[in-house]
C-alpha cells in the first residue's frame, strides 16, 4: 500500500457555497487540510464530465462531492465527514451516546438536504412555511440538550458543519425562517468565528 501522503483533491460542482460538497469543504478548511480544488460547471457540460469522472474512478455514482485523500477516494458527503473525523480524532463525540446524537442529527440534516434540493428551482410554500420551520425547531431541541453553542456543547463535531450549511444555504435561497431559534443563532454566530472558517467566509461571501 502506498503510504505516501498526497494533497487532498476536492471535486465538486462550481456552485459557490451551496450544496453538499461545501459541507466537506468547510470541514477541510476548519481542520487546516490543504486542498486542491477541481470545480466543474453545473451546466450542459456536466453529464459528460460526470461520465469522465466515473471513468477516472473519481465517483462510482457520477455524483459529487468526491475527495481524493491520502490515497483513498471518498464519496457520500456525510460518511466522508465521519471518515475524516475518525482519521483526525475528535469531531465525532466521545461516548457511545454522543456519537449516536451526532449521527442522529446528521440523519435529520440528510432529510433536510433532500427537501432543500427538491425546492431549489421552485420553492414551494410547503417547504418555506412548513418544512423549514419544522426542521429548525426540531434542531433547536437537540441544540438545547447541551449548553451550546455546538450540538455537544463546547466541542465542535462533524455534524455542526452540515447544520451550519443548512442554515447558510436556506439563507441564500431565501427560505430561512425569520425567527430562527436562539440556540441556532448562537450556534451560527459562534461557528462563523472559528478562525479558519472566519477567514474563509470573509473571502468567499
Ligand atoms: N449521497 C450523495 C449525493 C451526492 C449528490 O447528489 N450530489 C449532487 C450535488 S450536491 C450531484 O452530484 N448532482 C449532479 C448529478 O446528479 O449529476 C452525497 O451525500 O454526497
Amino acid at each position: 500500500m502506498n503510504s505516501q501522503k498526497v494533497a487532498a483533491v476536492y471535486h465538486y460542482l462550481d456552485i459557490g457555497r451551496l450544496g453538499r460538497g461545501e459541507v466537506v469543504h468547510l470541514f477541510l478548511k476548519d481542520a487546516g487540510i490543504e486542498v486542491k480544488q477541481a470545480r466543474y460547471p453545473s451546466d450542459s457540460t456536466w453529464p459528460q464530465q460526470s461520465e469522465t469522472l466515473k471513468e477516472q474512478g473519481i465517483t462510482r455514482t457520477g455524483k459529487v462531492p468526491s475527495l481524493e485523500y491520502n490515497g483513498q477516494i471518498l464519496t457520500q458527503h456525510i460518511p466522508t465527514l465521519r471518515y475524516l473525523a475518525r482519521e483526525l480524532g475528535g469531531y465525532g463525540g466521545e461516548s457511545n451516546w454522543e456519537k449516536y446524537v451526532v449521527d442522529a442529527v446528521s440523519d435529520i440534516y440528510i432529510d433536510w438536504r433532500t427537501q432543500w434540493v427538491a425546492n431549489l428551482k421552485n420553492k414551494s410554500a410547503e417547504y418555506k412555511d412548513k418544512f423549514a420551520p419544522w426542521y429548525y425547531n426540531l434542531l433547536a431541541q437537540y441544540y438545547t440538550d447541551y449548553e451550546g453553542p455546538y450540538l455537544l456543547g463546547s466541542r465542535v463535531t462533524y455534524v455542526d458543519f452540515a447544520i451550519y450549511q443548512s442554515i447558510d444555504n436556506d439563507q441564500r435561497t431565501g427560505t430561512l425562517p425569520a425567527d430562527l431559534p436562539v440556540s441556532l443563532v448562537k450556534f451560527r454566530d459562534t461557528f462563523e468565528k472559528r478562525p479558519n472558517i472566519a477567514e474563509y467566509i470573509k473571502q468567499n461571501k
